[in-house]
């Protein structure tokens, strides 16, 4: 697998049309998009994700959220599964060797878990409190980060309440990637803020 970029970001449906969000989030210099509409239906979710992929730049990775079969059908470059979600050796069945698998995990003991699984990344969180999603599990926190990240060989992707301010902390604890939806989604300029966040990651030497 290629490595994964430092920012990971979103083009959620609770935030405004994906597609457009992601056309933003390419052109700002993002080059991980997840794709995540947790109310659409999946004929939607399909549309959105094959005019994105439409437009994408080479070498952009767009990552379905949830579905599998949509992955597949629209020829994405991989999905993200939740741990209710289909498995990930059932998953990695019908993707293929080539597509990215990553999986959401809440607790150093999943995370374990999930590095023997055949996925590319292991998502981490919520790092800090998160009013995105609903029913968020506890807060991971940054000693439980830095714990899991001394185990896990794969990627570790920092999610949940994470900000300009805290993520030197995030990636001090050694994830090698953050993912935001609220701190770039919310704000006035979602391209500056994607800039401000490449600038912030590429400055960050060590751990
Ligand atoms: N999984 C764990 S926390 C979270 C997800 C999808 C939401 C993160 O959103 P935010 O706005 O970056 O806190
Ligand atoms: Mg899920």
């Amino acid at each position: 697998m290629k490595p994964l970029p430092r920012l990971y970001t979103f083009a959620d449906a609770s935030f405004g049309d994906p597609v457009r969000l992601a056309e933003t989030l390419f052109d700002a210099g993002a080059r991980i998009v997840q794709v995540r509409n947790k109310k659409g239906t999946a004929r939607e979710l399909l549309q959105q994700v094959e005019r994105i992929l439409s437009f994408a730049p080479h070498g952009a990775e767009i990552i379905v959220n949830d579905r599998v079969d949509v992955a597949l059908i629209a020829g994405a470059g991989g999905v993200h599964l939740g741990q209710d979600d289909v498995p990930p050796v059932e998953a990695r069945r019908i993707l293929g060797p080539e597509r990215m698998i990553g999986m959401s995990t809440h607790n150093p003991g999943q995370a374990a878990e999930a590095e023997k699984l055949p996925v590319d990344y292991v998502a981490v969180g919520p790092i800090f409190p998160t009013a995105t999603k609903e029913n968020p599990h506890p807060v991971v926190g940054l000693e439980n980060l830095r714990a899991i990240c001394r185990v896990i060989r794969k990627p570790v992707v920092a999610i949940g309440g994470i900000r300009l301010e805290n993520a030197v902390d995030v990636l001090q604890a050694g994830a090698s990637s953050v993912a935001l939806i609220s701190d770039v989604l919310s704000a006035r300029d979602i391209a500056s803020r994607v800039q401000s966040w490449i600038e912030r990651l590429n400055a960050f030497h060590g751990g």
